[in-house]
């Protein structure tokens, strides 16, 4: 390893040992750079690492608000701000009762290299609370939102910070924010996406991460000379993502088997289609019940409590799309004995190390989620444009667009691999491709 990257790493280990999911997303990016950084003196020079591992600003604020029994509970509240060397701060808010700084900056962070390889002038940023909407009534979610947005109007704007969904945070839960931003702000800004579509929001934003990261499998496929069809698929989650990366998976010919949530998973060996899809969506979005129904409707299905896919049945692809750290060495072992051939994630950071080693040692083919789930917050980008040029694009329009940014960042994150001596590898040349874009704009930019 580059010894000006060990020495960040260390300082940083020693700083904040606490902080377990940020120093993972750093070491694995860090480790990406020593080639870079071995072959050009000017990111040590200009302190480029010191300055990209610590967020330009953090702001963490109370969130009180009412229950449905008067009582008052009290939230934390957060936005990290992290980058904004190539645009606005960009990124989600989650809404999970996991959420604290580490997890916050561990996803602001991956969101910098991720919004550089979009193509797309944003920065980086990340916020939430650790908030559960679980079992909240339509009221409570407001009262949350509503506080939540009382504080949090005042750091973001359009040319500042633009958050948007994530874990938890939905189309329900963006209505709300954006209600109260502009009550608070009295302007009409284009301050938030994933926005509903008669008030300012994008065709295929909420398609866009799943589908994208479909593209993305595509396109690592093809490099090989194979395709989607007729193969089989885990799919990990039953939120946004896992519901669209299902959805095109079946339009694209594979077969989807599997969905999950944090209480276990549902294994259909008869393959999830577009009707039982339309079951899942209305659980979720609408009911906001359990996966575990799906193996009542559907008697072909098998539920298992307690349980994630990896390894429950044989499949050629895996496309994790719940949440980090999902599957661990074992899970990933289990997945390559059932004859795994491709891991596309659509989560961010759902790989634990230990997972990518057995994968590179497999030799299979692996997307990072900053490469591969980025077609979310590039149609972000696009509900962006669409805003600032006050029209909206048609779905055939916005998901050409979505297939071109994918196939972009494949091609850039492979021609970067190659170019320093690691051709097939995503994890370097997406690391190096988002990093040199984010570096170049904060030498120019100064200090
Ligand atoms: P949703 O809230 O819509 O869905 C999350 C799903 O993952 C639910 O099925 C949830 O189950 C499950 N899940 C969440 N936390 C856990 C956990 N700790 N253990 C097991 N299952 C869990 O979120 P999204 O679909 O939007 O997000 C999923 C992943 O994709 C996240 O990693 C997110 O950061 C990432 N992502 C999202 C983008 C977007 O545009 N929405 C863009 C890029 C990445 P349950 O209902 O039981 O909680
Ligand atoms: O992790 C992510 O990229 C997101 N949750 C989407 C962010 C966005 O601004 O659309």
């Amino acid at each position: 390893m580059n010894k000006y990257v060990a020495r960040v790493l260390e300082d940083l280990k020693a700083k904040q040992p606490w902080e377990k999911e940020f120093l993972q997303a750093a070491e694995e990016v860090l480790s990406s750079l020593s080639v870079v950084l071995d072959s050009d003196s000017k990111y040590e020079k200009n302190k480029i690492l010191e300055r990209m591992v610590v967020p330009e600003r953090v702001i963490l604020f109370q969130v009180p608000w009412a229950d449905d029994k008067g009582e008052i509970q009290v939230n934390q509240g957060y936005r990290v701000q992290f980058n904004s060397a190539i645009g606005p701060y960009k990124g989600g808010l989650r809404f999970h009762p996991s959420v604290n700084l580490g997890i916050l900056k561990f996803l602001g962070f991956e969101q910098v290299f991720k919004n550089s390889l979009t193509t797309l002038p944003m920065g980086g940023g990340k916020g939430g609370s650790n908030f559960d909407p679980k079992g909240k009534s339509d009221n409570e979610v407001r009262n949350f939102c509503n506080s939540f947005m009382r504080e949090l109007y005042r750091h973001i704007g359009p040319n500042t910070d633009v958050p948007a969904g994530d874990i938890g945070v939905g189309g329900r839960e963006i209505g709300y924010l954006f209600g109260q931003y502009k009550r608070c702000k009295n302007s009409y800004d284009s301050v938030l996406t994933g926005k509903a579509l008669e008030w300012g929001g994008s065709l295929i934003r909420p398609e866009a991460t799943g589908y994208g990261n479909v593209y993305f499998a595509q396109e690592m496929l093809a490099t090989k000379g194979d395709s989607l069809a007729g193969k089989t698929a885990l799919v990990s989650g039953s939120g946004n993502v896992a519901q669209y990366t299902v959805e095109k998976l079946i339009q694209l010919g594979a077969k989807p088997i599997s969905l999950s949530d944090s209480n276990g998973t549902i294994i259909d060996p008869d393959g999830i289609d577009a009707e039982k899809l339309a079951f899942v969506m209305d659980l979720k979005n609408n009911k906001r019940g359990r996966i575990k129904e799906y193996a009542g409707k559907y008697s072909g299905a098998k539920y298992y409590e307690g349980k994630r896919p990896w390894g429950l049945a044989k499949a050629e692809l895996a496309l994790p799309s719940a949440t980090q750290n999902e599957i661990d060495g074992d899970n990933a072992k289990a997945l390559i004995e059932n004859g795994c051939i491709l891991v596309s994630e659509g989560a961010n950071m759902p790989s634990t190390p230990e997972a990518i080693e057995v994968y590179k040692a497999a030799k299979i083919l692996y997307a990072p989620g900053k490469a591969s789930n980025a077609g979310g917050v590039a149609t972000s980008g696009l509900e962006m444009s669409q805003n600032a040029i006050r029209l909206s694009w048609t779905r055939e329009e916005v998901d050409q667009k979505l297939h071109g940014i994918m196939r972009s960042i494949h091609k850039n994150a492979l021609d970067a691999a190659a170019e320093y001596g690691t051709p097939g590898d995503y994890v370097n040349g997406a690391n190096i491709a988002g990093f040199k874009k984010v570096a170049s704009a904060m030498i120019a930019q100064g200090f």
